[in-house]
């Protein structure tokens, strides 16, 4: 048999391709469905490809080919997310310029992308550094901007001194940052940030009806953190002011004994008396630069009493007011009604303080123990009027009664926090936003040059100004040394006549922050519909034609940021009439991760990383495809195993052969075991794709090119046309040898998808296993509803088991249609 020439098909197929433009995109014709199939777009990094981009790719391109030959209209595109710290990283390290060294990436992860034949059209190729790209994405920002969405604010931020920027609260796992675990600082700084508060509630809703993950589904909703509860309003003592506090337990009002507040609450001073203010003082600053996370998790309480007193709203008690750094300043209000007997946070700090515990609610079964907070549903108890009621109702009757009193009322609160948009990095959007310069009194603006470092002047950030939309895109100025510094205004701030110009007579500064790199990869599967558009981002024809996206691959690790960012700001263009569908990603795919031979994570430290370019030089690209879809199911993690390649390499031959063979002989007759073999395979792997179960599709078309093989030379010409259909989305180019091989002109990529007949799929024999006392002795082939007596007559044929009952009692029969025979003889 012939070793099936891969060096030389691959290449030959992939030339063609390009030279047919076969994977362009049609003219979208309406009357047709449709699939618009996105992969996640790569980060070009200098390291090229790994194993794990091409198991994503793969699936979405059987995908596409799939639906290209069952009649749909595919849009497939790609495209480079070519901001952000890797390639800046990168820059610095080689001292290179990173729109160079970007370029030279994508150039390279472009070759590996052809190399493996994925069915992409190109002529929709765009990188978020183009400058055309730049353009929309700062246009969008305007928007924003108008919208009211983006603002200036001091925050407290997370600025990274390893990273000389300033991160999101995403960014950021176990107070370390995400990228390279640096060590990361508090301190209120000017920021840009993005109200993606405003949307929590819409965004928490749309989930619904997605066909997502539910792991991502619960992460995207646990991020959000939407909880219902109630608002309550403590009167100050001997104040104008009250504390208004959230709880998602109403319904312990009456257990309340004292009232908390995050050191940073505003507040705080104004209730501190001055027999405490020294301490609450002290207090207050050692708490600043703690991560939320830190005081949330720390299982010691801290907190100074503030001297202070607010009015309980039902029982008009005094109640004491504390400070402690477990209330968080940023979530519900900033203060909280302390419950010590029902909350476990204020029992740990009423025992650390020794402050009063009053219990309220009881078990429905069963006693107090008043060791611990009893923190479950239950009834009420000394609570006056709500006594005996459920936890349940009792939220609701006091909620309402403080609604009646005024002193409170349902409310609804997020964890979701606004989005710190702003970076002090080189290699990003700059945001398209600038300021007026103001000099000292009496100074004529003119005769001032603020570019030169003893020019005294201030710039006003209160008074920003939006880019016109007309002078966009505001290009990146071209610097020698972008490296981050230790100013927190960023590097770009060093570009001084970037910076400053003037304009009617006067001074501006540019704002020198960038955006994040989320920033770009919002809206790209928006721009890949109209890619070159030069009057709009996205024209609302096309929208309407190829919106939402029907099938989305890509990693796990997005399932919060990305995807949430970027649902957020198609929210934002759905409201502002430029989309017509509320939400952008319809199906939600997440690639399982490939580990290397070791079972371990690739890395170049562990030196487990396995390089496609080798696989596709030795074995081809189409066994790297089919390995990778082989290798299990497609969300599981699973380990590499090169030496496995080589048997998909077998199969790929002996397919070759098979198809060579009936090339050849033109057998036209087709037994009947081969016609119902064949439309199994068929129904198999068509049903499998349509579920995204790869391997198995794989293993029914190795099982059928088995059974082609072994009828020598008889190989029917309509088997292996269809298996050389079948075969295709997988192994396009030997899909596509082998259909020419078969004498088809042209490529097979629109070409009717194989039908099969549901009667020839049904088993109408079936063979199974005989046991006796438990152990395997042999098979039977009886009808598929065969009944005991049959499936007994046929076993006691069987020469093993025959030998095992002779002369033995029958005590039992285990028999179960199609699947268990089991004898019990004694
Ligand atoms: C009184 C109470 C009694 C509470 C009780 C719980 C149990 P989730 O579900 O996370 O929304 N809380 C409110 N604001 C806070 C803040 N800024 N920092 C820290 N804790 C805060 O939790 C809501 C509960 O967390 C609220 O309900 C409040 O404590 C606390 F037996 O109020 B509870």
């Amino acid at each position: 048999p012939a070793t099936y020439p891969f060096a030389d098909v691959e290449p030959k197929w992939q030339a063609y391709w390009e030279e047919n433009n076969t994977f362009k995109t049609p003219e979208r014709d309406m009357s047709k469905p449709k699939k618009y199939v996105l992969d996640m777009f790569p980060y070009p990094s200098g390291a090229g490809l790994h194993v794990g981009h091409p198991e994503g790719y793969t699936a979405s391109d059987v995908m596409s080919r799939y639906w290209r030959m069952t009649g749909h209209d595919v849009l497939h595109p790609i495209g480079w997310d070519s901001f952000g710290l890797p390639a800046e990283q990168f820059a610095v390290q080689t001292g290179a310029q990173p729109a160079d060294t970007t370029a030279k990436n994508i150039a390279n992860f472009k070759r590996q992308l052809k190399m493996l034949g994925f069915s992409y059209d190109w002529d929709r190729e765009i990188a978020t550094t183009d400058v055309n790209y730049v353009k929309w994405t700062q246009w969008i920002f305007l928007q924003l901007y108008k919208k009211g969405l983006a603002e200036q604010s001091e925050v407290s931020v997370n600025w990274c001194p390893a990273l000389g920027t300033v991160l999101a609260n995403e960014e950021i796992i176990n107070g370390k940052s995400e990228r390279g675990d640096h060590p990361v600082e508090r301190f209120p700084l000017r920021q840009w940030i993005l109200k993606i508060t405003d949307y929590a509630d819409r965004l928490e809703a749309g989930l619904d009806g997605l066909d997502w993950p539910s792991g991502t589904m619960t992460a995207q909703q646990q991020w959000i953190g939407k909880s219902i509860g109630c608002q309550i309003v403590f009167d100050v003592d001997g104040s104008d002011e009250s504390v208004t506090v959230f709880t998602t337990r109403a319904d312990t009002v009456m257990g309340v004994t004292y009232v908390t507040l995050a050191p940073e609450h505003p507040l705080v001073s104004a209730v501190t008396t001055p027999e405490q203010k020294e301490e609450v003082d002290k207090y207050v600053a050692a708490t600043s630069s703690r991560s939320d996370l830190d005081r949330t998790s720390s299982k010691e309480k801290t907190g100074v009493f503030t001297g202070g007193y607010v009015t309980h709203p039902m029982t008009g008690e005094k109640v004491p007011v504390w400070v402690g750094d477990y209330v968080l300043g940023s979530y519900g209000t900033g203060a909280v009604m302390a419950v010590p007997a029902h909350d476990t946070r204020d029992f740990e700090f009423a025992k650390a303080f020794d402050l009063d515990i009053k219990w309220v609610v009881e078990p429905k079964k069963g006693e107090l123990n008043k060791e611990e907070a009893f923190t479950e549903s239950g009834v009420a108890i000394n609570s006056g009027e709500f006594d005996g009621l459920s936890t349940k109702d009792c939220k609701k009757k006091v909620t309402y009664k403080l609604k009646e009193m005024e002193k409170g009322g349902p409310q609804i609160t997020y964890k979701l926090r606004d989005w710190v948009f702003s970076r002090q990095r080189y290699w990003g959007e700059p945001i398209p936003i600038y300021f007026p310069v103001d000099f000292p009194e009496g100074v004529d603006p003119m005769s001032q040059d603020p570019t030169s470092d003893d020019c005294e002047h201030t710039i006003r950030f209160d008074q920003a100004i939006p880019v016109d939309e007309a002078d966009l895109p505001l290009e990146l100025p071209l610097m020698e040394d972008f490296a981050p510094g230790d100013d927190p205004a960023g590097c770009l701030a060093r570009a001084k006549d970037w910076r400053y110009f003037q304009k009617d007579g006067k001074w501006f500064s540019r704002e020198t922050n960038t955006m994040p790199q989320w920033a770009g990869s919002c809206w790209y599967y928006l721009r890949f519909l109209d890619p070159k558009n030069t009057d709009a981002a996205f024209s609302k024809k096309v929208d309407e034609q190829w919106m939402p996206v029907d099938l989305y691959v890509g990693g796990a690790e997005h399932a919060v940021l990305h995807l949430l960012y970027a649902r957020f700001w198609h929210q934002v263009l759905y409201d502002l009439e430029y989309t017509q569908h509320p939400e952008p990603f319809q199906r939600l795919v997440h690639q399982g991760m490939i580990l290397g031979s070791d079972g371990e994570k690739m890395s170049k430290s562990r030196g487990n990383v396995v390089n496609p370019d080798d696989i596709v030089t030795a074995q081809g690209a189409d066994a790297l495809r089919m390995y990778e879809m082989f290798m299990g199911p497609l969300e599981a993690v699973k380990p590499w195993q090169t030496s496995q390649v080589s048997g998909v390499v077998r199969f790929q031959n002996k397919l070759y052969n098979v198809v060579k063979m009936a090339a050849e002989k033109k057998v036209t007759e087709m037994d009947d075991e081969t016609t119902r073999l064949l439309h199994k395979t068929m129904k198999k792997v068509t049903e499998d794709i349509e579920s995204l179960s790869f391997n198995t599709a794989i293993s029914a078309m190795m099982v059928l090119t088995n059974h082609l093989q072994s009828l020598k030379e008889e190989v029917p010409l309509e088997a292996a046309e269809k298996l050389a259909l079948m075969v295709s989305p997988f192994a396009p180019h030997l899909g596509e040898e082998c259909w020419s091989i078969l004498g088809n002109e042209e490529t097979l990529a629109y070409h009717p998808w194989v039908e099969f007949d549901e009667e020839l799929c049904i088993d109408d024999t079936i063979t199974m296993g005989v046991q006796v006392n438990g152990k395997a002795r042999g098979e039977i082939t009886i009808p598929a509803d065969a009944d005991e007596a049959t499936a007994m007559a046929a076993a006691k044929e069987v020469d093993r088991v025959k030998a095992q009952i002779d002369g033995k009692d029958i005590k039992k029969i285990i028999y179960v249609q199609g699947r268990i025979l089991n004898i019990i003889a004694k």
